[in-house]
């Protein structure tokens, strides 16, 4: 019988999981980020899923795999995926694996810089534990797109990066609550097929904003992932958007906190610095916690029939 051995991380970030691969998975060799993640999707896919699908994983869980980086200045790369697909950056991703960094005795509080197949990007540990991710450029690229979504009628949104590609909802009727969470889920992508129809195949996250019930709260989300699962956190690469949407339309000044709270009540806050007025373009800064809540190490038996998950 043979049984490789993966060695993982698991944490969350304001209730949304995240899986380190510190060993065990599969050898990417060198060169640039987005070439590794290709190879990753192109010849092992199947280790995407032994580790986030069930059975050793869930819809939710999002994964990372730590690579060596190009740049030595570097702590890490680092190569997120989910149930689905791979996902260009992760906000909470990345605060969970400062968290499991530090957790390992890599890191110590201070900046430390991180490569993803999207960019470089600077996460500080601050000593009280709180993480802060300076993230990719983020900007809007289409404001107001209206869609007609069967069996809704016409929503209007903002198609804008941050570090993956958003549809974001203010206007929806939709009441933003977890018991809600089936409704909403069926809502967003119901928006998505009409997002993506209709001229933006690349937005695979829709984000539906509302009132907060967070003390201080700016805003409430709900964050429908590629995969359908929701975001339990407020999501980093989607506040980075939202920050984006809110320095375009002038609602949020340089360097102004803004406090983004989930569909679960957890909250991130969020700044932004401008990058390129001309542009739209900004650099977004989430802050927030997470807490490593398991360690383990997964066994790849070749004789069980679901030993690389269940996929769809
Ligand atoms: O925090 O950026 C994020 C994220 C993306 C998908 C799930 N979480």
């Amino acid at each position: 019988m043979n049984k490789s051995r993966i060695h993982i991380i698991d944490s969350h970030t304001g209730g949304e999981p995240t899986r380190i691969v510190a060993s065990g998975g599969p050898d990417l060799g060198r060169g640039p980020l987005t070439a590794r993640r290709d190879r990753l999707q192109r010849q092992f896919d199947h280790y995407r899923s032994a580790i986030v699908n069930e059975p050793r994983g869930s819809d939710v869980m999002v994964g990372a795999l730590l690579v060596e980086p190009e740049d030595a200045s570097c702590v890490t790369g680092v190569i997120f995926f989910n149930n689905v697909d791979y996902l260009g950056m992760c906000g909470h991703g990345t605060i969970g694996l400062i968290v499991t960094l530090a957790h390992l005795g890599k890191i110590k509080s201070g900046d430390h810089k991180i490569e993803t197949p999207v960019g470089t990007i600077t996460a500080t540990l601050h000593p009280n534990g709180e993480v802060s991710v300076a993230n990719v450029p983020s900007w809007r690229a289409k404001k107001a797109v209206t869609v007609n979504v069967p069996g809704i009628g016409p929503v209007t949104g903002d198609v804008a990066w941050g570090g993956n590609w958003f549809f974001l909802v203010e206007k929806h009727g939709q009441e933003l609550t977890l018991a809600n969470a089936d409704k909403l889920t069926d809502f967003c992508w119901r928006i998505r097929q009409a997002v993506n129809a209709q001229g933006f195949p690349e937005v695979d996250h829709v984000e539906l904003f509302g009132p907060p019930a967070a003390p201080g709260a700016n805003s409430r989300n709900f964050v429908q992932c590629p995969g359908k699962a929701y975001d339990r956190s407020p999501c980093g690469t989607g506040t980075s958007a939202k920050l984006a949407c809110l320095a375009a339309d002038g609602k949020l000044a340089e360097g102004a906190t803004w406090i983004q709270e989930s569909i679960i009540g957890s909250t991130f806050s969020g700044k932004f610095r401008w990058l390129d007025r001309a542009t739209g373009k900004v650099e977004p800064v989430i802050t927030g916690t997470a807490f490593v809540n398991a360690e383990a190490i997964l066994l790849l038996n070749d004789q069980d029939p679901f030993c690389w998950g269940i996929r769809s």
